[in-house]
């Protein structure tokens, strides 16, 4: 009996298996915006953008029109794309190297204008394509390529704090949260609403994921569990921080 994957719709099947290493948590990210694509009926008119970074690997993931661009400039692109074409679901996936290091000037001034289009964040702790170096997401005494000796906050900063930053300099119709990959149900709510939230037109939507990386981080299956399930939300409170108020009917 020939086994049939259980895929969203909206998933190109011919480019699966997925490019990711094993047990990398892109895929359940991409798993779960795919089944939010197809939930909402989208998928005709999302316009997928990924950055460099591991991001880059989801280039020919959907069936959607789909756009790659430079390290950084996920949130712009797009952002180009919707001022064009009103009529386009526009996401903008990237990593945390990408989104608050190389490219925060753009998600930050794309937040501010609230901008109407959805921005999806993969934080691993770390730049993960390049071989683990330290990015502003990792987390205070822990070990990479560029702090062999685990980080130091004094020296180079707290992890940023994207949705708390994200959720501060949004006006009203923007929507901001934080999921993870342990919970793929909720994150797939999450990424739902902020999609609605841009069909509805009101504002910048933003979805930062707790993800993990077993190639960098050199873990095994139940250690990166146990990194994304119990360390990582000590430092990175999953939830909604903002929620558009319901428009009068
Ligand atoms: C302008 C520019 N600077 C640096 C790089 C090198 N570079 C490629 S991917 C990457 C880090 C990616 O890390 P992240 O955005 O966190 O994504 P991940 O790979 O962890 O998913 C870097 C620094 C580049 N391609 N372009
Ligand atoms: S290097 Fe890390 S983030 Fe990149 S595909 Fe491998 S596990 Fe995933």
């Amino acid at each position: 009996m020939s086994m049939v994957p259980n895929m969203p719709k909206s998933w190109r099947a011919e480019t699966k298996p997925h490019k990711f290493c094993p047990g990398c948590g892109h895929g359940l990210v991409l798993k779960a915006l795919g089944e939010a694509i197809d939930e909402l009926g989208i998928q005709d008119r999302v316009v997928f953008g990924c950055d460099i970074g591991c991001s880059l690997l989801a280039w020919d993931f959907f069936n959607c029109d789909t756009v790659q661009t430079h390290h950084g400039r996920t949130t712009p692109v797009v952002t180009g794309v919707k001022r064009a074409r009103p009529d386009r679901i526009c996401i903008a996936y990237m990593g945390d190297g990408g989104g608050y290091a190389i490219g925060s000037q753009h998600l930050v001034n794309a937040a501010a204008r609230n901008e109407k289009v959805t921005a999806i964040l993969v934080n691993n702790c770390n730049y993960g394509m390049t071989g683990g170096q330290m990015a502003p997401t990792t987390l205070p005494e822990m070990k990479t390529e560029t702090s062999p000796y685990g980080r130091d906050p004094e020296e180079t900063g707290y992890p940023t704090q994207g949705p708390e930053m994200v959720a501060a300099i949004t006006r009203e119709g923007a929507y901001v949260a934080r999921g993870t990959v342990a919970n793929l149900r909720q994150l797939k709510g999450y990424i739902k609403k902020a999609l609605q939230n841009q069909i509805d037109g009101n504002g910048f939507s933003f979805v930062e994921a707790l993800s993990g990386c077993p190639t960098n981080w050199s873990t095994n299956a139940k250690e990166t569990w146990a990194f994304i399930e119990e360390t990582m939300p000590k430092y990175f409170k999953v939830g909604e921080l903002k929620v558009p108020a319901k428009k009068e009917e």
